[in-house]
């Protein structure tokens, strides 16, 4: 049995970012825990408050993300934080090292379902100078990220962690509450047959991306020659996973919904984080025009569009946007 922590040490991952690493999971496990109680705990549901994006927040949200903020901003080595659900960040210490940013639930419309939910995050360096409370000092692009990864609250508790050399999987051992190695250097299909989207989006997409879900549906009679399958869990945790596990394609793209918001899901703690992993894990992660760990962040809670999965099929989907 291999432990997180000896796989860190093994790793050669420095002692100060194992320490971070450590707290985001003393935080995971302790919102793994919270999830498993649902109902008995009283904390499922909707509080009154919408978070900044204004979108209204679960209980579950809020929670999640007290959690993780109160053990980081008091870990020596992290000098702020960035999250979904706080408006602006909020400093650590004054000295840390190392920035976090983090989606404390992400996919919380499913926790009333009792479906998959996770947390994702991304550890940037911070500058020699500035204030955890000063967003500018995150606004690194991803591929600047030190680590990155995400716990999926499913069936079982599981961390999906990259440092940069490859994506590991560990499962929350809850005997001894202990995350433990179950797959190493896991790679994704180059091929695939399965796409994730949210059709009832469709009139919102660009035409390129019209076309391209209009032929995966003609199957193998249409250009692509393939009949696909289609899934949408509306959990990018699971989706991911999902995809790291089997190969497949995920598309959050852009749409015109709502003016001035190029898509749904945000850079900083959801593309940016994903994407390490899931090139970490050989695949591609684009907004369908450029890679997402390419694009120059303007803000803490900007949205991108988001094409990742299987190598070959998202280089398609990006054929069909020149
Ligand atoms: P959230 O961070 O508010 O939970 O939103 C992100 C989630 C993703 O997990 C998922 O891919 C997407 O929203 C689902 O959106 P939709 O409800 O439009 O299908
Ligand atoms: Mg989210």
């Amino acid at each position: 049995m291999q432990r997180l922590h000896e796989i860190l040490v093994r790793d050669g991952v420095e002692r100060e970012l194992r320490q971070v690493l450590g707290h985001v999971m003393i935080a995971c496990k302790e919102i793994a825990h919270k999830l498993g109680q649902g109902e008995l705990a009283g904390i499922l549901g909707s509080t009154e408050a919408e978070n900044v994006q204004g979108e209204t927040q679960k209980m579950l949200d809020v929670i999640s993300n007290d959690v993780l903020k109160n053990i980081l901003i008091n870990d020596e080595y992290v000098r702020g934080i960035g999250s979904e659900e706080e408006d602006y960040t909020v400093a650590g210490h004054k000295d840390g090292k190392f920035l976090v940013t983090f989606d404390p639930l992400d996919g919380s419309s499913n926790i009333d379902v009792n479906l998959s939910v996770g947390t994702i995050f991304s550890i940037l360096e911070a500058p020699a100078n500035g204030s955890g409370d000063d967003q500018s000092i995150f606004l690194q692009d991803g591929r600047k990220q030190v680590a990155a990864g995400y716990v999926l609250y499913g069936p079982s508790a599981l961390l999906v962690l990259t440092t940069g050399k490859g994506v590991n999987f560990f499962t929350l051992d809850r005997h001894i509450g202990e995350f433990v190695l179950t797959k190493e250097q896991v790679k994704i299909p180059e091929d695939t047959k399965e796409f994730a989207i949210n059709m009832s989006n469709q009139r919102f997409w660009e035409p390129g991306m019209q076309q391209y879900i209009a032929d995966c549906l003609q199957g193998e009679e249409g250009p692509l020659g393939k009949r696909y399958n289609m899934r949408w869990v509306a959990s990018m945790v699971a989706e991911v996973h999902r995809i790291l596990v089997r190969g497949g394609i995920f598309m959050y793209p852009w749409d015109n919904r709502e003016p001035g918001k190029p898509g749904k899901l945000r850079l900083m703690y959801e593309g940016n984080p994903m994407s390490m992993l899931v090139e970490q894990a050989g695949g591609l992660s684009t907004t369908a025009r450029e890679n997402i760990m390419d694009v120059q962040p303007e803000g803490i809670h900007q949205r991108v569009p988001v094409v990742l999965g299987s190598k070959n099929e998202v280089l398609k989907v990006m054929e069909y946007h020149k």
